[in-house]
């Protein structure tokens, strides 16, 4: 009797398995390319930095990339404070002013190349309310159905704010969501806030993927 068979054949399902989970995902008419506050007042320099906030634009470019030859929507989603935001240290909340709207800090980072026909989608934009979520006060969950969209990539920063917040959402509304594990950065205020993020939007249903499983 060979013992070794139902060994071999575990071993064979899993390199199965891990090959799967390295496959390309192939992009389709449904897909859209989520990129979150790439701004300058969240990168190294800006008025709340995430550290390596920068190392998301290379991935997130190569993906946009992928998205424009394919003809698929990139929508990229801005925070847009007025100067007064409640979420400022001088109004009361947690963070020095950042990503006031009209300013450098609140631009895309230059060397994020938007494709023509991004759509631009600008959030926490009323002084008396934060918005982390990319749906949260904004048309996106419209425009995305009008661009028949049933699946997105989400990419950017920062990780457990804006990125987890408007998969969050993403997944309440029913779309299948792949975070691109490579293109987001934390702030990480307590050690561990970007890994715990990570959990929890795997737990809702998120599938966490390296950028170049993205298919060109
Ligand atoms: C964000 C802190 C404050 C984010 C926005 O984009 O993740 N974080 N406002
Ligand atoms: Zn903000």
């Amino acid at each position: 009797m060979n013992v070794k068979a139902p060994d071999d054949a575990i071993s064979k399902s899993f390199v199965l398995l891990m090959t799967a989970n390295r496959s390309k995902i192939p992009l389709t008419s449904k897909d859209a390319l989520l990129v979150v506050d790439v701004q300058n007042d969240f990168l190294p320099g800006g008025r709340l930095a995430v550290p390596r906030g920068d190392e998301v634009i290379e991935p997130l470019n190569a993906c946009i990339e992928s998205f424009r030859r394919s003809g698929l929507p990139v929508f990229a989603t801005r925070d847009w404070h007025p100067e007064d935001h409640c979420s400022f240290k001088e109004q009361g909340g947690p963070w020095p002013a950042h990503c006031i709207a009209e300013t450098w800090g609140a631009a895309f980072a230059e060397s994020l190349r938007l494709p023509p026909g991004v759509q631009i989608v600008s959030k926490a934009t009323r002084s008396d309310r934060d918005a982390y979520s990319g749906f949260s006060g904004t048309d996106l969950h419209d425009r995305l159905r009008q661009s028949g969209v049933e699946t997105v990539f989400v990419g950017g920063l920062a990780t457990e704010y804006c990125v987890l917040n408007t998969v969050r959402d993403a997944l309440a509304l029913r779309f299948r969501v792949y975070v691109l594990e490579d293109a987001i950065r934390a702030v990480d205020r307590n050690p561990g806030d970007g890994e715990k993020a990570k959990n929890e939007m795997e737990r809702l249903g998120a599938r966490l993927i390296s950028r170049d499983r993205v298919a060109a």
